[in-house]
């Protein structure tokens, strides 16, 4: 594809065989089982959802009585990519070693760093892919870094605890992993440490990062968080993330 310089008011559209030709896949489950009859249900679906050229690729039996479906159809939609403004975490991103050496030269000490998964939340493993020396997909998390003094207090951990150890240990950074999204918990639930962070008097000494699959950077922000992290984030993201915003604090990086 050629690079292509968007002008106000053009429409972006889905790309299947064609540009602009509107094709999208879809897949969904529906509690019959397969048969023409499902089949014909899936296309009408389809339709009222504003698609035509509707196209059941894909029949499967996904249990008893459910049925799997992928269906092609074309959008008249599309949408005007110079009025989509997302806001953004900004990383300058530095390389393992160099941001290990930078963070201790400018800082002059080790940062200090809570993670946790709070409230009933049990899921660790978002928060273990940031934190652990394993990391994630090959990408080192924040123990392994000499510039951090990274501590994961694990899953199910109370905002009034989290809020606690982060003053006894003057931690700089706040990690917070939600999971679950069910009825809305997580927005409280995240809320929650920011206040009691504030109660304490301690909010603006902290980087506050939230992160989990249903995060993003605009959410976090308005929960009171410095920043937001979602699905497949590297820890090395997190990492120059906190330095910059540490080194911020202390006014040496803007
Ligand atoms: C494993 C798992 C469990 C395990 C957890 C074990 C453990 N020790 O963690 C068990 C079996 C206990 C479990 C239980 C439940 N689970 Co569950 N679980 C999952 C599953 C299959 C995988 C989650 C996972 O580990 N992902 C891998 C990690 C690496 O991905 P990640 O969390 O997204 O993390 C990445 C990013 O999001 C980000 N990130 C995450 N946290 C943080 C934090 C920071 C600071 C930053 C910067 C980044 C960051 O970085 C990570 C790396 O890139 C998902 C489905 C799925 N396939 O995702 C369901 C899922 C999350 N569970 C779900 C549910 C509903 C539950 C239960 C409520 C089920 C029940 N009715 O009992 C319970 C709740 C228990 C509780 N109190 O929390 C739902 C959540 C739905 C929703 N919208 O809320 C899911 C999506 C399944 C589904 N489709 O219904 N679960």
């Amino acid at each position: 594809m050629t690079h292509h310089d968007w002008i106000a008011g053009e429409l972006v559209r889905p790309y299947g065989d064609r540009r602009d030709d509107g094709i999208v896949q879809l897949s969904f489950v529906l509690p019959v089982p397969p048969s023409e009859r499902a089949r014909e249900a899936a296309a009408e679906l389809a339709r009222r959802l504003g698609l035509d050229q509707v196209h059941v690729a894909h029949m499967e039996a996904a249990a008893a009585r459910y049925t799997f479906f992928v269906v092609y159809g074309r959008t008249a939609a599309g949408v005007e990519w110079e009025r989509i403004q997302v806001p953004e975490v900004l990383v300058r991103k530095r390389g393992f070693d160099e941001l290990n050496a930078y963070a201790l030269r400018e800082v002059g000490r080790r940062i200090v760093v809570l993670g946790a998964c709070t409230g009933s939340d049990a899921h660790a493993v978002g928060i273990d892919a940031i934190m652990n020396m394993k990391g994630y997909a090959g990408d080192p998390g924040l123990e392994r870094y000499a510039c951090f003094e990274a501590t994961n207090l694990g899953a199910q951990v109370e905002n009034v605890r989290l809020a606690r150890l982060a003053v006894e240990r003057r931690a700089d950074a706040v990690l917070v992993s939600q999971v679950v999204t069910q009825r809305d918990v997580h927005r409280e639930n995240a809320r929650q440490l920011v206040e009691e962070l504030e109660r304490l008097g301690v909010r603006a000494g902290v980087t506050l990062v939230l992160g989990g699959p249903r995060i993003d950077h605009r959410f976090a922000v308005e929960l009171g968080y410095d920043a937001g992290f979602g699905p497949a984030t590297r820890p090395s993201d997190v990492a120059s993330f906190i330095v910059g915003s540490v080194l911020r604090r202390m006014g040496k990086e803007h």
